[in-house]
This record gives structure tokens, C-alpha cells and sequence, in this order.
């Protein structure tokens, strides 16, 4: 069966957030802020807190210099709460969620962190000298699998349609290699990217446990339940339990790469047996993910000013063929490489009510008429544009080879004049994880599919997408076009009167 829109839909509908249960690693409490008493306790409470905690009754004895601690920084605006137990074994979070306190509890990592800080200085050097993206891609992989000992260690980079590519691996060889691989975007639905982007951090130390519910289920003043959503012992979707079940990997960490405030990508880890990391050093991984984020954003920064000032050297020099000639469209035609560049395109066809001229490889005239006929329907829109005009006009099929993609601009309304440019077919292979294509539906649930074996998918009728700078670049030539023709109506209109 392949997948539908619906499929997906059910995906991302499932309420991630209020799952009603944490993992069994820890044990978490929702406080009221004004007394310190326990609306909600986790039902393993016991076993982490101590007697000290039950439902309704304020956090006292044993824990009240935690409470004190709690109270001060409540009382501040710092995000998070982090303390160690007084032995040292437990180590404590605590967190706002609306008008509560979420307080959690896990075992610390009592080993000392021997020289943390010179590896974090020295992976910060490596990024800052290294001048390849790839090299500190790798370099994070490395670090952080040294640092967490899962057996696997991927960076996951989202493309803009949230499939995600698998850009650099560390690995000891016990699970499969899966460097190159793309996945489907349904992987990871739409609200747990929301999720992630920011809570940035997530383990699944055992993807066999069974779930902690939390009691009450709702709160009782507000009938609420708990919104888990920067909780660290969050309870995981079933959906993706029976994924790491399928793929082999029972144990599980992600840690979000935010560029630019947008979810790039994540560094995504694994081991095949059960295997968990303390707070302390997922914390050093977040910091090592958001130092490599930046290192990426700075990339992407350079590459973005580069390609603008390229483009406005491409831009300046169609204005000026466009101001020499005697219409903009021969202007455009004397400049033939700019006017491709522009947009990075392969060929460009231009249509006015008395001229047709094309440049760089072009379908046939009557089929450039038979797409203009299409966008004419296309009656509210001034910039058209497709990775696969086939897709969306079944006609162009027969003229793929030039004509995958298109954009279109209008110039004109009433004279029906266009600039089309056109990119060819790319027929590429993608090799997925799996057949991204083969859903499982039983008793009337979705499941992920079974074989995540690499499945390769031959793509076709499609070019290679426009990215936003290049459409950008469309809609500006069109208004420095629609702005010639103004000026040039507005000369005749005084010229004859
Ligand atoms: C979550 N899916 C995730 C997460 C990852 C993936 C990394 C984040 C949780 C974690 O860190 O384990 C996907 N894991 C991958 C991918 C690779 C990997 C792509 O190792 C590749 C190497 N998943 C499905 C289908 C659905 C689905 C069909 O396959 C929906 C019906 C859902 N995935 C799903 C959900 C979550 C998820 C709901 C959120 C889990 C949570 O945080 O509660």
C-alpha cells in the first residue's frame, strides 16, 4: 500500500506531549508553585523522591533544601532547575509548565568527568579551524560517540520537504551503516519536528520498557493533563517504539540542530542493546550540537552573501542590456548567459503579443505555447513555478528533457507576455532506508515498516528544485521588467499627447 495524505495526517496528529506516562528511568512530580505541593506523582515516586513525596501534600523533611533551592530559582528567570541529590546519586531537573513545576529525578552519572572541558575546547578548535562543513559534521559524530558510547552516531540533515539525509556517521560496527541514506519525512511527522525544535534533547534508553503513568491523569482544578513537552522522561510514542524495534536499535538519543532558529537536522544516536547517558553529559552534547549548529549557520551565511553579490553583478547587467536595447525583451535576449544565471536555469523562452525568442535549450515553440496556454489559467498568479511541470501538466511529459522545470513570470496581463525559463529532467537515484513507500497498516493503525535495508528509487520527470534565493531572484527581474514597461507606456502616453 503506499502512503497517503491521510496516513501522514495520522502521524502527525497523534498529541506526542501529553503521552500521560514517563520512561521508567526516572521519576517525575508536577508541583504547585505557591505551596510546593504535589498535584502529580509519577508512579514510581516513591522509589526516587522517598516518602517525603505524596499527592496533596507539600514537599517537605528530607527534601526540603531542595524545595528551598526550587523556591529561589522559581523565583528567577532562569529556564531550567539542576541539582544533584545531597549522596550525589540522583540528579534533579525541574522546569515551568503553565502554572506548574514539573520536577523530575534520575540517577546521576557519579564517574568524574575527567578532562570534559579540554574535549570541549578542543572539538570547539576543530570546528573553528576546520574549513570543510563535512569535516565538522564528522568530527561532532566522532566526539559524541566517544562521549555517549552508543554503537552509532548519525547526523540527519532535513531537506525541504523534511526528508532527511544521513551526511556523516560514526559507528563501531554493530549496527548497519547507514551513511547516504534518505528517509522519508512521515519518520519524524510534523509535530514532533514542532517538538523538537524546542526541546532540543531526547533519550530513549530502553525502547523495551513499559511505561510510568502519572496520577491523577488530569489535573484536578484545571482537568487538564500534564503537558510534557520539555519533560526529560517523557514517555515516547508507541509509533516510533515499534520503529527502533524494527530497526534493530533498542536504545536511542537525538539531539536537535537548530540553524537559524529552523530544525536543520539531528545528530541522531544508537545503540543495539539498552544503553542510557546521564543528564550531565547529554547537556555537553547539546552543547557540542548547537557549537557544530553554528559553525553550519556561519557556512550557510557565507555561502547566502556570495551567491547575493554574484547575483547582483548578474542582475546590474540585464538592467543595463535591458536600458540599451529597444524593448526589455531584447534586451533580455542580448544578454543570453545573465538571463539564464539569473536563476540558474539551462534555457529561457520570452513570449510577447508580437515576438517569441528563446535561448539555451527550449522545448519547441508550439510546445512553449502549449504550457502558456496552461499558465493562463493560472489566472491570479504572477510567478509560477515547478520542479515537475509534468506532474501538474500531463502534456509536458513528451517534452521532460528541457522542460521539468519551470518558472514563469508574467509581465504583462493584457498583452499575454511571459518570461518562461526551464530546467531539464534529472533522473536521479535516491537510496532510501526501507521502501519509503510500503505503510503497514494492521487493526487499523499505521505501523513503520519492518525493513529499513537500503531501497534504491529511480526519480523521474523531475529537475532539480528551485531554491527560494533563485525564485527571489525571478520575482525581482519581474519587477525591474514591470518597471520598464511603466516607464516605457508612460514615454509613448506623453509623446503622443
Ligand atoms: C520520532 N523518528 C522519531 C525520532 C527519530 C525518528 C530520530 C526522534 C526520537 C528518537 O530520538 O529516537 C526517525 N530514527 C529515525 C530515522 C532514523 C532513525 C529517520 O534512526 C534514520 C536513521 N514514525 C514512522 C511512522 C510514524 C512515525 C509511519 O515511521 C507515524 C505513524 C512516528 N516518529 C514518529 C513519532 C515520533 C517519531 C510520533 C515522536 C516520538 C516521540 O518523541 O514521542
Amino acid at each position: 500500500m503506499s502512503r497517503s495524505e491521510s496516513d501522514l495526517e495520522a502521524c502527525s496528529r497523534e498529541p506526542i506531549h501529553i503521552p500521560g506516562a514517563i520512561q521508567p528511568h526516572g521519576a517525575l512530580v508536577v508541583l504547585r508553585p505557591a505551596d510546593m505541593a504535589v498535584v502529580h506523582a509519577s508512579r514510581n515516586a516513591l522509589e526516587f523522591f522517598g516518602e517525603e513525596v505524596a499527592i496533596g501534600r507539600p514537599i517537605g523533611g528530607r527534601l526540603a533544601p531542595l524545595v528551598a533551592a526550587i523556591r529561589e530559582w522559581y523565583a528567577s528567570s532562569a529556564p531550567v532547575f539542576q541539582s544533584n541529590s545531597v549522596e550525589g546519586d540522583l540528579q534533579f531537573t525541574a522546569h515551568r509548565s503553565g502554572h506548574s513545576i514539573i520536577l523530575e529525578a534520575e540517577r546521576a552519572d557519579t564517574r568524574p568527568l575527567e578532562g570534559l572541558f579540554s574535549r570541549l575546547r578542543g572539538f570547539v578548535e576543530i570546528l573553528s579551524t576546520r574549513p570543510d562543513p563535512n569535516g565538522s559534521l564528522q568530527a561532532a559524530a566522532d566526539f559524541i560517540r566517544e562521549l555517549t558510547g552508543f554503537d552509532r552516531v548519525l547526523v540527519y540533515r532535513f531537506d525541504p520537504d523534511w526528508n532527511g539525509h544521513v551526511v556523516a556517521e560514526a559507528g563501531n560496527g554493530n549496527l548497519p551503516s547507514y551513511l547516504d541514506l534518505r528517509f522519508p519525512a512521515a519518520d519524524i511527522p510534523a509535530q514532533a519536528r514542532a517538538l523538537y525544535a524546542s526541546n532540543r534533547v531526547r533519550i530513549i534508553p530502553d525502547a523495551y520498557y513499559e511505561p510510568i503513568a502519572i496520577e491523577p491523569a488530569n489535573d484536578p482544578e484545571t482537568g487538564e493533563p500534564v503537558d510534557l513537552s520539555q519533560a526529560q522522561l517523557r514517555s515516547v510514542s508507541p509509533v516510533h517504539i515499534e520503529y527502533m524495534r524494527n530497526m534493530g536499535t533498542a536504545a536511542s538519543m537525538s539531539v536537535s540542530v537548530m540553524v537559524d532558529g529552523r530544525l536543520w537536522g539531528l545528530v541522531s544516536c544508537h545503540s543495539a542493546k539498552a544503553h542510557t547517558v546521564a543528564g550531565t553529559i547529554r547537556d555537553a552534547c547539546d552543547f557540542i550540537v548547537q557549537s557544530l549548529a553554528m559553525r553550519i549557520a556561519a557556512q550557510v551565511h557565507g555561502e547566502d552573501a556570495a551567491n547575493r553579490v554574484e547575483l547582483s553583478r548578474i542582475s546590474a547587467r540585464l538592467l543595463a542590456s535591458m536600458a540599451a536595447a529597444s524593448s526589455w525583451s531584447e534586451g533580455l535576449v542580448q544578454a543570453p548567459e545573465d538571463l539564464l544565471a539569473q536563476v540558474g536555469a539551462s534555457g529561457a523562452a520570452i513570449i510577447t503579443e508580437d515576438n517569441y525568442a528563446a535561448v539555451g535549450a527550449v522545448p519547441a515553440e508550439r510546445n512553449v505555447r502549449a504550457i502558456l496556454e496552461w499558465l493562463k489559467t493560472k489566472e491570479d498568479q504572477d510567478i509560477v513555478s515547478t520542479n515537475s511541470l509534468a506532474a501538474e501538466f500531463p502534456q509536458g511529459e513528451a517534452f521532460a528533457s528541457e522542460a521539468s522545470g519551470i518558472i514563469a513570470i508574467r509581465i504583462s496581463e493584457l498583452y499575454a507576455s511571459w518570461l518562461i525559463w526551464f530546467r531539464p529532467e534529472a533522473v536521479r537515484t535516491v537510496q532510501w532506508g526501507g521502501n519509503p513507500h510500503k505503510i503497514v497498516r494492521e487493526e487499523g493503525r499505521i505501523h513503520p515498516r519492518k525493513s529499513f535495508d537500503a531501497w534504491r528509487e529511480q526519480v523521474s520527470l523531475q529537475a532539480v528544485p528551485w531554491t527560494e534565493a533563485q525564485l527571489s531572484a525571478a520575482r525581482d527581474l519581474r519587477g525591474a521588467i514591470v518597471g520598464i514597461v511603466l516607464r516605457k507606456a508612460e514615454e509613448l502616453a506623453e509623446l503622443s499627447s
